[in-house]
């Protein structure tokens, strides 16, 4: 048989596990997770390769009424995919239910999606009775744009062989797009950012992470293997600063260690990792913060 690529979107609410999934199909952590809605900010590509065929997800931030501008780029980076991919993975959280977020994004869904396939995932039956997946099943069924419905926990593994299954039939014949061993296409220096952020939502534990944004300014590689990388955290205000410089720099410094060790582990090199904090008020509207962090404003 010839090789078969599919290009999936995960598409859903915000914090029903949308990036937890994409980890476990790729095998390897490549967008951060945590248990705050809105993490993931952009579109990140993870890539599965079998013997015969690539599957080629991308998560997308989680949909909800935005609140600026970073917010309404958010949505936009979801929804825009839907147009490029062989099926949509739709996703829902099976201890919350359907609320009336995801019931707007099942219309949304429903009147942009065309002929696109679209298979819905009810994610964290690790948490749930088999009454309540059966409720949230059959509620989905009444939508006839939705092909197939698998009961997963992305945490555990259950049911991600079964959707995994599902989503193969919806791959196209077509070339290798990526080599083998490449799980993202994400460049260093946005991996890099994403995990300096995951470090810095995991340490501080109030509202501040939504308002941090980080800059790389530079990455170089010295001749015995060691990349410097130069990044800065930007905060949008003076005493979200402070916070997280800490008591004697002592937050600032943990956050580097941590996010230090986690670069290292996926690029497998020795890293230095050089962290600066600066301010700059409401960057989450501004045009040109959000260029230089790596959304494109112009949409
Ligand atoms: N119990 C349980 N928790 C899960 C499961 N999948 C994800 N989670 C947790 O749910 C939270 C959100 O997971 P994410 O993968 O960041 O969710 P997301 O949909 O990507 O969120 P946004 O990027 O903010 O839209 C994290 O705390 C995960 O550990 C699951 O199958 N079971
Ligand atoms: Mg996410």
């Amino acid at each position: 048989m010839n090789y078969r690529s599919g290009f999936v979107t995960i598409i859903g609410s915000p914090n029903v596990g949308k990036s937890t999934l994409m980890n476990r199909m790729v095998g390897q952590k490549i967008s951060i997770v945590s248990d705050r809605a809105q993490t993931t900010r952009n579109r990140i590509t993870g890539v599965v390769s079998r013997e015969g065929y690539q599957l080629i997800f991308l998560d997308t931030p989680g949909v909800t009424a935005p609140k600026n501008r970073l917010g309404e780029y958010m949505i936009k980076a979801a929804y825009d995919t839907i147009g490029e991919v062989d099926a949509v993975l739709l996703m829902f959280d099976a201890s919350i239910g359907i609320r009336e977020k995801d019931e707007l994004l099942l219309k949304t869904i429903g009147e942009r999606v065309g002929k696109t396939p679209v298979v819905a995932a009810v994610n964290k039956t690790d948490l749930v009775s088999l009454g309540t997946i059966d409720e949230i099943a059959e509620r989905l069924s009444n939508e006839s744009f939705i092909s197939h419905i698998v009961p997963i926990s992305a945490e555990s593994g259950r049911g991600v062989d079964k959707l995994e299954a599902v989503l193969k039939e919806y791959a196209v014949e077509g070339p290798q797009y990526y080599p083998d061993d490449m799980v993202t296409d994400q460049p260093m220096w946005a991996i890099c950012a994403e995990m300096i952020r995951e470090t810095a939502l995991k340490l501080l534990h109030d509202e501040i992470p939504h308002g941090i944004g980080i800059g790389i300014d530079k990455i170089t590689l010295r001749d015995d293997g060691i990349h410097d990388v130069f990044a800065t955290i930007y905060c949008e205000r003076e005493s979200h600063k402070g916070i997280v410089i800490g008591k004697g720099a002592v937050m600032l410094k943990k956050i580097g260690t941590n996010a230090r060790r986690e670069i290292e582990w996926l690029f497998g090199t020795q890293v230095n990792l050089q962290l600066y904090v600066k301010v700059r008020p409401d960057w989450r509207n501004s045009a040109s913060a959000l260029r230089e962090f790596g959304f494109d404003p112009n949409f």
